[in-house]
């Protein structure tokens, strides 16, 4: 009898999934399929950027303003050429891109979905080490088949999303995605080049102690959010407190800590930036479908992250995501200081 547990691979674990679903076409499989070779190619970059011309400054900035490092630019040209070739997606979007790209030939004008990705987020902590990742998100065309889609398929709120996934470039490479079956967590074994299940049926815990948020902004904060960190670092033994601040600057690799340990990322809108600094389609949206299917709870301070009707491609919103008890704590601290200010 064969003592080694059977390693599942990414493929064969879609493929069983579309067993739960008779009609399925297996093109959702596919798309995971190829956003994870896209992936494994950016990987392989990310492992030795400190040993070959791939780190530092791109020379250009993205639509955000922000500056582009190489690798930003490598991880999406990898990831829009894989899809670009594949017959699964119609187009995508991307955080380093200003506008959408719809794939015109003849196999892409017949794909059901389209793609939303940041190729490489918390980039600038590359040069540090510090574990980055892509996040993409996978919606069903609303435009008709047969021809290029357009941009009412990137402006569909979150509570549409068929699948959103992330994967994190750290101390293993990791993928973890979800559907409405659930999430689950595929480490990447190097010797055969699989994604191989390690963390079936994720759960983000009801509640948490680790509280994450860059607290240097704290004197634009508003008094709830400034009430709201207070009641963090205060003790109160029962109830696990002062909580532990973790903050790494890299959202995968923070809302990944606090998915498999339970806590709340927040980054709220401020008097200086009200909307906060994190895109809806790009960041916010595929974490609130994750964190969601796995028991926890996303908002912009008052309304479910995934009931937010985008009006534009690179939109900003503040965010309040984790474990569930956690972030309505946290909303009851916004709610009592919107009342009074
Ligand atoms: P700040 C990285 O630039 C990013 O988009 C997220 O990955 C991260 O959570 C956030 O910004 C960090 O922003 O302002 O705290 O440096």
């Amino acid at each position: 009898m064969s003592t080694s547990r059977k390693l599942i691979t990414l493929d064969e674990f879609t493929i069983q999934q579309t067993r739960e679903f008779p009609k399925a076409t297996g093109e959702l499989s596919a798309l995971l399929r190829d956003i994870s070779l896209a992936c494994k190619l950016i990987n392989k970059q990310v492992n030795k950027a400190g040993l070959v011309d791939i780190i530092g400054k791109f020379g250009a900035t993205n639509v955000q303003g922000e500056e582009q490092m190489k690798l930003d630019i490598y991880s999406d040209e990898m990831l829009i050429n894989v899809l670009r070739n594949s017959n699964d997606c119609a187009g995508i979007a991307s955080e380093e891109n200003d506008d959408f790209i719809a794939f015109d030939d003849e196999y892409s004008i017949n794909s059901k979905y389209v793609v939303l990705f940041d190729p490489l987020d918390g980039s600038s902590n590359i040069d540090v080490n510090a574990s980055i990742g892509t996040i993409f998100s996978i919606y069903r065309r609303v435009s008709p088949l047969g021809a290029p889609c357009t941009k009412e398929d990137f402006l569909q709120p979150g509570n549409k999303l068929m699948a959103a996934g992330y994967v994190i470039y750290g101390s293993s490479t990791m993928l973890v995605y979800a559907t409405r079956l659930g999430v689950n967590g595929f480490t990447l074994e190097p010797s055969i080049g699989e994604f191989c299940l390690s963390h079936p049926n994720m759960v983000c815990k009801e509640s948490g102690n680790i509280y994450s948020i860059n607290q240097g902004n704290s004197r634009h904060y508003d008094d709830g959010m400034v009430a709201y960190l207070d009641y963090c670092m205060e003790i109160n033994k029962e109830e696990g407190r002062p909580y532990s601040h973790r903050y790494i600057g890299s959202m995968v690799a923070d809302l990944h800590r606090n998915l498999i340990k339970g806590g709340i990322f927040i980054y709220p809108g401020d008097k200086k930036n009200p909307k906060g600094k994190l895109r809806l389609q790009y960041e916010c949206n595929p974490f609130a479908f994750i964190i969601e299917a796995a028991g926890g709870m996303s908002t912009d301070g008052t309304v479910r992250t995934l009931d937010i009707q985008p009006v534009e491609l690179h939109q900003r919103v503040p965010v309040y995501v984790g474990s569930k008890k956690m972030v309505e704590k946290a909303m009851e601290y916004v709610a009592k200081h919107q009342d009074v200010s």
